[in-house]
């Protein structure tokens, strides 16, 4: 309930408010929330009040408007710990059916920062795959694979739409060991806004993954594109 003579803004307190019937589930994803004059009756408040409460929900991404139908309860964040795992592997652990749009897979010559981080030389082939990860159809990332060519032996398209990890281990017998992992905020630019269904200049998550081999030969170089409104990545830590 709104306590009026709190030092709390009113603002504030509706958004806790809602914020504790998401929590709590009363109001459920994807539902329908009251409308901003429900809510100013329901708690003898100005409509305008409702609308920075209902904004400052929409820009934490508790709540989604759309055009001409009302705001509804957003999807909740997928919650990802930063392991050593494979996009296939972290969706089937929450349930989701992974999927793959394959954009752009080609064998090139490798060069600069790639080939070096390859461990290969210049000239040398590798792969060069762009996909499109989706959970339940819905997609959630786009990632760019560098893959020296004379490792990852007989790698097609029709493998890269399934899991890369899956091929390296079981069909070619490597070892995947390690990997150093780069993140950084970034926003979409065109078309990466195209294939992940965002507008253009919304916020997201640039992951830079290096793997390496248990024999310590690097095995890919990988930039993903996370969405920012699907993403949350958590990393334990302890003081040692
Ligand atoms: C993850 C990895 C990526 C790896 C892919 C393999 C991050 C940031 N990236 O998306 O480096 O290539 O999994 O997935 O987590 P797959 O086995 O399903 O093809």
């Amino acid at each position: 309930m709104i306590d009026k003579y709190s030092p709390l803004p009113i603002y504030y307190q509706i958004e806790e408010a809602i914020k504790g019937r998401i929590e709590k589930g009363e109001l459920q994803e994807g539902e329908m929330i009251p409308s901003e004059r429900e809510y100013a009756e329901t708690y003898g408040i100005s409509r305008m009040t409702v609308r920075q409460a209902i904004t400052n929900l929409v820009n934490d991404g508790y709540l989604t408007r759309r055009k001409g139908k009302g705001t509804f309860v957003a999807n909740q964040k997928i919650e990802q710990k930063l392991g050593l795992t494979s996009f296939t592997e972290d969706m089937k652990a929450r349930g989701l059916k992974p999927s793959t749009k394959l954009i752009d897979f080609q064998i090139s010559e490798a060069r600069g920062k790639i080939a070096a981080g390859l461990g290969i030389h210049p000239g040398d082939e590798i792969y060069e795959i762009q996909r499109v990860r989706l959970a339940d159809n819905i997609p959630m990332a786009l990632e760019t694979t560098y893959l020296a060519a004379d490792l990852v032996k007989g790698l097609n398209q029709r493998i890269v739409q399934g899991s890369l990890y899956q091929f390296v281990e079981e069909e070619l017998g490597l070892n995947i060991d390690y990997a150093t992992q780069e993140l950084e905020a970034s926003v979409a630019r065109e078309t990466e806004s195209e294939v992940l269904r965002i507008a253009k200049g919304t916020p997201v998550l640039l992951i830079r993954r290096y793997t390496y081999l248990k024999d310590g030969r690097p095995l890919e170089l990988v930039q993903s594109i996370y969405r920012g409104d699907r993403y949350k990545f958590i990393i334990d830590m302890q003081r040692g």
